[in-house]
């Protein structure tokens, strides 16, 4: 049973339309790296989005941390993710019932549904979480990551939360695109595996992250994306250690496919 690319998977028959986006995407600009676009000012984070686009295939945010969100940002990251080609994945972590969730996705302050392409979930709640959020961005075309793993210290996701949560991504795969994870867990290749917690070192933060590299995440754990903030951010050239790590993670995709790179 070979490997299949990117662009194998981006072409399966049962792949939802954004992940095949996503694939496809990720092949053409040859990056598997996800900012996690983690700041506080909203001209901060379109200066990021325009500069690192072009070595991105996701956009990453925590809306709820901008001092200064407006609907102009939203239309602006918008229009930058069409630029650069690159999807935005609103880093909510949704983790209520059906119906509350259902108005946080589409409501409030952040209308996140009508800017982000991809919002996660906890499973913690059972399927309804999945059921009102898709309830929303079903029809607008809009895809789930679940939330299978946490790469903090003492998660509690594991074990049979990780197997049931896998399930429930199965039973609405309509949905529900892949997931944030430490390592592949599904086998069903339509799935995208989605891992945070990454540095070119191995260590943590003082706060219960724990990090692990590229190389380690893509080559040797199966995932898909890496997720990277602070190694970015606080590099002292940020365009040049989103290089480095769209790189890293480029060549152990490579590898593990046995490419030459
Ligand atoms: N994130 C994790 N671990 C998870 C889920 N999400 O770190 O299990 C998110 C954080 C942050 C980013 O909310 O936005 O990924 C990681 O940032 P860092 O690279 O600066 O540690």
């Amino acid at each position: 049973n070979p490997e299949l690319s990117y662009a194998d998977r981006a072409e399966l028959p049962n792949v939802h339309p954004l992940a095949s986006k996503l694939l496809r995407l990720m092949e053409e600009k040859q990056s598997n790296l996800c900012l996690s676009a983690d700041v506080t000012s909203s001209e901060e984070l379109l200066q990021l989005a325009d500069s690192l686009g072009p070595k991105i295939c996701v956009l990453k945010t925590h809306v709820d941390i901008l001092k200064d969100y407006t609907v102009a940002l939203s239309q602006k990251l918008q229009a930058l993710a069409e630029k650069h080609n690159f999807l935005i994945f609103e880093d909510r972590k949704f983790a209520d019932i059906g119906n509350t969730v259902r108005h946080q996705y589409e409501g409030g302050l952040y209308q996140i549904s009508s800017w982000s392409h991809i919002v996660n979930a906890h499973a913690v709640p059972g399927p309804g979480v999945v059921k009102g959020l898709s309830a929303v961005g079903k029809a607008l075309g809009r895809g789930c990551l679940l939330i299978a793993q946490m790469s903090s210290k003492g998660s509690l996701a594991t074990g049979e939360y990780t197997k049931a949560t896998l399930k429930m991504a199965e039973e609405q795969s309509d949905f529900v695109i892949g997931f944030i994870c430490g390592s592949k867990i599904a086998n069903r290749p339509e799935f995208i595996h989605m891992t945070p917690g990454v540095q070119m070192l191995a260590g943590g933060d003082g706060l219960g992250q724990q990090y692990t590299t590229p190389e380690e995440v893509i080559n040797n754990k199966g995932s898909d994306v890496i997720i990277v903030g602070r190694g970015v951010l606080e590099a002292p050239n940020r365009l040049k250690a989103a290089e480095s790590y769209r790189k890293s993670g480029w060549d152990a995709y490579a590898k593990r496919l046995g490419r030459s790179g």
